[in-house]
């Protein structure tokens, strides 16, 4: 694995934060009304994020996940700019505001949604390791869930046939603890949901996802063992989401105090605790961090305000072309 350095950390707070503050300004913004529809927030699960790129080969390795979706494109390379625009709807979004929150996507980025139906990207993420080892490509993809999605049927016929052809793939649930307002707890008698990997021989275990180093090690290793062809893992990755499923969430199935309780393990406040023990950067140092990132979250807002709203026009435009359904052109 690629060595973690004073560098690595470094890296990792300024990403964290980044993600957690542009967030945090996504949900300002939508209580403005100026982002609409759904918005799932990932502030507290930053951790597996910045694990994870660690760890991939960013130049041809895949990543796929649900509707949690914002911050990734970022980690992958996705100007964020573009991103806080397709929230906006603006016509500057990563698809051109069409797609809106729960599908940001970037195939020039190898980032492929951004998908809204629960456990719907699991198959999809088996697929493109298919194609990428059919290819010959040397690919890895990282499929992400959620802790519900890992209830849905997709996943066993998804296992059945990842493990057989040693797909090239891992596969991660961020079991956040809930599934909207239902606890794991509630529904299954495991607890364990790395285990329904054993079922079909697949390496499997669980990881400490609060912190990126436990991440980047356990990913590292499945990284390796798909691409040297010997197929898929199963980790999970067992995490925190600080708000509620979606803005839209009152919150009463958990209580104030048990967010508290995971807010102690906080990801960013633990990897800045061991930036000051190690003296990584002085309290001046990471100040300048936080004015950068604050800039960043501001460039972003005053480029997804400024932009345009699409054309009518272009919604007529993205729709599939149907050859004998001489109507509508496909124009882009
Ligand atoms: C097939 C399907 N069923 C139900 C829903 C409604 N739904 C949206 S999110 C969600 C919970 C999923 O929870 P989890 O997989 O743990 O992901 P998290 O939101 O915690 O990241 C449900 C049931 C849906 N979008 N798709
Ligand atoms: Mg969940």
């Amino acid at each position: 694995m690629k060595k973690i350095t004073k560098a690595t950390y470094l890296k990792w707070y300024e990403d964290m934060l980044f993600w957690r503050k542009f967030e945090d300004k996504l949900a300002q913004v939508y209580i403005q009304q100026k982002v609409r529809g759904f918005l799932h927030l990932y502030n507290g699960q930053e951790a597996i994020l910045a694990g994870a790129l660690h760890v991939m080969d960013l130049s041809k390795d895949k990543m796929i996940t649900a509707y949690r979706n914002h911050v990734q494109p970022i980690g992958m390379g996705v100007d964020p700019r573009k991103v806080m625009a397709e929230l906006y709807g603006k016509k500057t979004g990563t698809s051109m505001g069409m797609g809106g929150s729960m599908h940001i996507f970037s195939k020039e980025h190898r980032f492929y949604g951004g998908h809204g139906i629960v456990g719907g990207q699991i198959p999809l993420g088996a697929g493109l390791a298919f194609a990428d080892k059919y290819f010959k490509r040397d690919a890895v993809t990282l499929t992400f869930l959620g802790d519900g999605a890992a209830r849905q049927g997709s996943l066993h016929e998804t296992f059945t046939m990842a493990v057989k052809w040693n797909l090239p793939v891992v596969f991660c649930v961020e079991n956040n603890g809930y599934a909207m307002g239902t606890s794991v707890a509630r529904t299954s008698k495991s607890l364990d949901i790395w285990k329904l990997g054993l079922g079909y021989d697949m390496p499997c275990g669980p990881v400490d996802a609060m912190d990126p180093e436990k991440v980047a090690e356990a990913l590292d290793e499945a990284i390796v063992r798909a691409r040297k062809g010997e197929g898929p893992t199963f980790l999970e990755l067992k995490t925190y989401r600080y708000r509620g499923h979606s803005m839209s969430d009152a919150q009463q199935y958990r209580t104030k105090e048990e967010v508290a309780e995971y807010q102690k393990i906080d990801p960013i406040t633990t990897v800045k605790d061991i930036i000051k023990k190690n003296k990584y950067a002085t309290d001046k140092e990471i100040k300048e961090i936080d004015k950068r990132v604050k800039d960043l979250v501001a460039e972003c807002e005053k480029f997804a305000e400024e932009s345009d709203f699409p054309e009518i026009q272009t919604m007529y435009d993205v729709v599939y072309e149907q050859k004998d359904y001489p109507f509508l052109p496909h124009k882009l």
